[in-house]
């Protein structure tokens, strides 16, 4: 059956080289995958931005009947406060792009978010990038929703105690707890520590950077000054290609965990000894096949990674 997928996101740099992988696999019937929706969140950059990122990534890669839709601009109970941020002011790294204006639905993202899961009872994936605002919104405005959702994957947490927790659990505590508590389908997380395992720096200047796709064209441009860091390891991207294909994943331990809302906000609290579990933790990943995962999404030649 096909797979059905809403992508959460607060694009962010690293939002749209994951959202271009799963554009590519929207794109190739082999794939067998279907993006139904993407919802707006505030997060590495405004909300307003983030619509319009989202915009571009679409417009770039052709795809602009997928409806977008506008969510949360704060946070479920304490509204973050932004730093400095990571991607520019725009999220997309100040890139100097042309004016763009966002091509939004009028419905709200987390009433969407209720309708297609209701539309699509059982068969709804949703690939979460960022706070889960959002997606812990819905599940408090209709009890229901969490029962009609196939599975989640998203990316966040941290699997080491840390005083500054990874971001997307830190910009919502309450949201990250709400999401881990209440949906009975499988969730696969993808830590901050898995993800910054893996640096590819070196194969994304030497062989990503050569494509000539619009796609890779746009990444070169708003990455900038990430690419010239002695490390790449996109956190989305490497959650996005888990979820287009869980064989990439070569190890993983099913936890009970939940977001701490008192200490350290945002740190994931995992309880290693307790017989439950609510979730699938990505230690590890098959890096070749990752490489050779982002190769094909992002214009090179097929290879047969995609199942
Ligand atoms: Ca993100």
């Amino acid at each position: 059956m096909e797979r059905l997928v809403v992508i959460d996101t607060d694009a962010g740099v690293d939002d749209a080289s994951a959202i271009f992988l799963v554009l590519a696999a929207h794109k190739n019937s082999a794939a067998n995958l279907k993006i139904v929706g993407i919802t707006c969140v505030n997060g590495n950059t405004n909300l307003d931005n983030v619509c319009k990122n989202v915009t571009r990534i679409l417009n770039t890669s052709d795809a602009n009947e997928i409806p977008i839709f506008r969510g949360s601009e704060t946070g479920m109970v304490v509204p973050y406060e932004r730093g400095p941020s990571y991607h520019g002011s725009d999220g997309f790294g100040d890139a100097n792009l042309p004016i763009i204006e966002a091509e939004i639905k009028e419905e709200n993202a987390i009433l969407a978010l209720i309708r297609l899961a209701k539309t699509f009872s059982g068969q709804l994936s949703i690939l979460a990038l960022g706070p889960l605002t959002n997606i812990a919104l819905a599940a408090r405005l209709d009890p229901s929703f969490s029962k009609h959702i196939k599975e989640i994957c998203l990316m966040g947490g941290n699997t080491q105690p840390v005083a500054d927790p990874t971001f997307n659990f830190k910009a919502d505590p309450e949201a990250a707890y709400v999401t881990l508590s209440c949906f009975p389908c499988p969730i696969t997380v993808v830590p901050y520590e898995t993800c910054k395992r893996q640096n590819l720096k070196e194969f994304r200047v030497k062989e990503l950077a050569s494509l000539s796709s619009p796609e890779i064209l746009l990444l070169n441009q708003i990455e900038g000054d990430g690419l010239k860091k002695d490390v790449w390891s996109p956190c989305d991207l490497l959650t996005a290609a888990i979820f287009i294909d869980p064989k990439l994943i070569s190890d993983s331990r099913k936890l009970l965990v939940s977001a701490d809302l008192v200490g350290y906000r945002g740190q994931m609290i995992i309880n290693l000894s307790h017989p439950r579990t609510n979730v699938t933790v990505v230690d590890d990943i098959d890096v070749e096949l990752y490489e050779q995962m982002l190769y094909w999404g992002f214009g090179g030649i097929l290879k047969d990674c995609i199942s």
